[in-house]
């Protein structure tokens, strides 16, 4: 399938991975209600698309994202309230890469800041150059965390440091945020791409239903409760187990040959 190109986000589909890139980087891709909608096209049309089993996000340039460009917000006043740019954009946006059904990876090449950095924290996994840095200057501006930022920190950290970022965090360093849990993996300079390059061919050989399964899982786990989740966990397993996936991994099990999916091992740190 193609995607659509705009100036703002190139589209590159490649062995099943499809890689977004924010691109404007004179601006470190601060959002654009003209990328902004690209975006959520993009993942609407990649949810779909058979070909794509892995979605990448970055951004072009020394920069991640700078969260919502000021500039276009100012221009916007009179007409567009913060109402509804959170309520036609953020919201949609965060929603659909919070639930995509297939993995997802933020390969954060540079500042993430505000709503980029909420961008990023929605992705499941987060590769992070060691120069790279979340900001999360919200309160410094007299204003709250948005764009899912409470509710991705809170579940991550837990009440108590995620207030003390929320209230004075400023600029947090890739060593910090692999610290906290915030991301997966640092990659020294110039070793993002190839890092990136070893995560999606594991996620692409993967067992496609179980991972998509597991993330659904792993949703639900953050606010039901154990029976509901037993249940769960029972009518997945009923469908995993049914899966030619599942055959393969036993039949190469039962043969003494190696596992289909890969290598299934923890990356080091
Ligand atoms: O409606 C709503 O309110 C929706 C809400 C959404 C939530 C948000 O995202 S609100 C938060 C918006 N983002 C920010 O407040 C971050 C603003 N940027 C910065 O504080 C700094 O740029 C950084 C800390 C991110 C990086 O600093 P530094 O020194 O590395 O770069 P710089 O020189 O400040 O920026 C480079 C260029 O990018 C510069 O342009 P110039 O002067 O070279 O022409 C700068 O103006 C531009 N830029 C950076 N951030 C934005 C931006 N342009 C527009 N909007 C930005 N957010």
């Amino acid at each position: 399938m193609g995607y659509l190109e705009s100036s703002t986000l190139i589209c590159r589909q490649e062995r099943g991975v499809l890689t977004l890139t924010m691109n404007r980087a004179e601006a470190l891709n601060a959002l654009t209600s003209e990328m902004l909608d690209a975006l959520i096209a993009a993942l609407t049309a990649a949810e779909s698309d058979d070909e794509v089993r892995v979605v990448v996000l970055t951004g072009s340039g020394r920069g991640f994202s700078a969260g919502q460009d000021l500039g276009e917000l100012n221009n916007k006043e009179g007409q567009f309230s913060v109402e509804t740019q959170l309520r036609q954009y953020y919201r949609p946006l965060i929603q659909r890469v919070a639930n995509f059904a297939k993995p997802t990876i933020a390969k954060i090449n540079g500042v993430a800041a505000g709503a980029g950095a909420a961008l990023a924290m929605a992705c499941d996994f987060k590769l992070m150059d060691r120069r790279a840095r979340f900001h999360l200057a919200f309160s410094q501006m007299g204003l709250v965390l948005d764009s899912g930022a409470s509710y991705f920190l809170v579940h991550a950290l837990g009440r108590t440091r995620a207030l003390e970022l929320a209230f004075f965090g400023g600029s947090l360093s890739a060593q910090d945020a692999l610290a906290l849990g915030l991301v997966n993996q640092i990659a020294e300079p110039g070793e993002l791409d190839g890092l990136t390059d070893e995560w999606t061919e594991r996620l692409v050989l993967g067992p496609q239903l179980a991972f998509r399964l597991i993330k659904q899982e792993l949703r639900q786990a953050e606010g039901a409760s154990l029976g509901e989740i037993l249940e769960l966990e029972t009518a997945f397993q009923i469908e995993a187990q049914a899966s030619l996936d599942h055959q393969r991994a036993i039949d190469a099990f039962m043969n003494k040959q190696p596992n289909p999916f890969g290598r299934h091992v923890t990356p080091p740190k």
